[in-house]
């Protein structure tokens, strides 16, 4: 996850468990990365100058917000899933998640404001399942 343009990059980075995340800057000035949430557990990685990364490896499935403590306005999520069939849509709402075996799934959603509900996927031998997902408030 990089710091750029005192922005997280990406805003929303979903990752399979066990997963170490590198957190760069790329800014001339000087960025941290702090962990509120109780999952994954309270963390402060500190604050660090252009250049240098910091890693940290996400354990436990939850939805984890990075924070910056020099500047508020920073935000970004980091999912941690138990499945490594995720996706994050893009500009205009799409999304693919390929090479997902058959059989029957759940397809959850997650939004930082909207909320969608639980879709029940049947995945066939072969081809695509169309999908069309709903958020609402
Ligand atoms: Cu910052």
């Amino acid at each position: 996850m990089d710091q750029r343009n005192l922005k997280f990059i990406p805003h929303v980075l979903p990752i399979l468990v066990g997963t170490t995340v590198y957190f760069l800057n790329n800014d001339n000035v000087l960025h941290n990365v702090f962990l509120p949430d109780v999952c994954p557990g309270e963390l402060d990685l500190g604050t660090w100058f252009k250049g240098d990364v910091k890693k940290y490896t996400f354990t436990k499935p939850c939805i984890v917000t990075i924070l910056c403590n020099v500047h508020p306005e920073m935000e970004a999520y980091i999912v941690v899933l138990k499945t490594p069939y995720f996706a994050v849509t893009d500009r205009g709402g799409n999304f693919t998640i390929k090479d997902i075996p058959p059989g029957e799934y759940t397809l959850k959603v997650w939004h930082e404001k909207l909320r969608g509900k639980d879709i029940k996927v049947k995945v066939p031998e072969k081809g695509s399942v169309y999908i069309n997902l709903i958020l609402s408030r």
